[in-house]
């Protein structure tokens, strides 16, 4: 049996309740691997570098086999910049290239540019005219319920091609099942984590273009945008 285990924490008060977002995490683990999971993640929130949280919400549930959907993960290419405008000209530059309007791409940067803190979850996009469909304002809509189903084997290579850790496992995870959702044409992302300075930009048409420099050191904001066809049910 396996089991999904959710985190998400906040620091002065519940997050949209007076309280500043601090992480989130999720894995899916079979039983033997519950309670350690559970711990990492505790330790996660307490140790992170937005701050230690002092409101941790930890959600444990049996995740029925019969309810798993499996899809590839989507293959990893690398653009290696050095600051953030060179970062984000080549994130705008590859979205062109993937199929999202030049329209949608000054929209999205526009939202996340204009963010003051991070959102929880991603903005959803219309691809061709910019339009934010969703209505969720700075929660933003979640992609959750997730993993990879061969934990041992994914550490191997990433961590082979020097892509091991947390950050690009989840956000790996979390884009592939993005980019194989229908109506789907391609996603940004850039941390929210002040220490961490990467972005990508993911689509089914080329895979997960991680962006090496996305935004200056030490800033807290980050975001996501999913860009997706017109007349996507969101
Ligand atoms: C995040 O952790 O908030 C997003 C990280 C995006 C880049 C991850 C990577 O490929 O290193």
């Amino acid at each position: 049996m396996l089991y999904s285990v959710k985190m998400r924490s906040s620091l002065g008060g519940t997050h949209g309740e007076g309280g500043r977002h601090i992480s989130g995490a999720e894995r899916i683990v079979p039983e033997d691997m519950l309670e350690e999971n559970v711990l990492a993640m505790l330790r996660r929130a307490r140790t992170h570098e937005r701050g230690a949280a002092n409101f941790i919400n930890v959600k444990v549930e049996e995740v029925p086999d019969t309810s798993i959907e499996y899809c590839d993960l989507i293959p990893i290419y690398q653009m290696n910049t050095s600051t953030k405008e060179e970062g984000r000209a080549v994130a705008k530059k590859e979205l062109l290239r993937i199929g999202v309007s030049q329209a949608a791409v000054d929209s999205a940067f526009h939202e996340l540019e204009s963010l003051t803190d991070s959102m929880r979850g991603a903005i959803v996009m219309d691809a061709v005219s910019g339009e934010r469909l969703d209505d969720r304002h700075e929660r933003g809509v979640r992609c959750s319920n997730m993993d990879c189903e061969n934990t041992k084997e994914y550490e191997a290579r990433m961590g082979a091609r020097g892509l091991g850790g947390d950050h690009p496992r989840e956000a790996l995870v979390l884009a592939s099942k993005v980019a194989n959702a229908p109506g789907t044409v391609a996603e940004l992302c850039w941390s929210d984590d002040p220490d961490y300075v990467t972005g990508y930009v993911g689509s089914k048409k080329y895979g997960y273009g991680r962006i090496t420099v996305m935004k200056d050191m030490g800033d807290p904001v980050g975001g996501r945008v999913f860009f997706v066809k017109p007349g996507t049910d969101i």
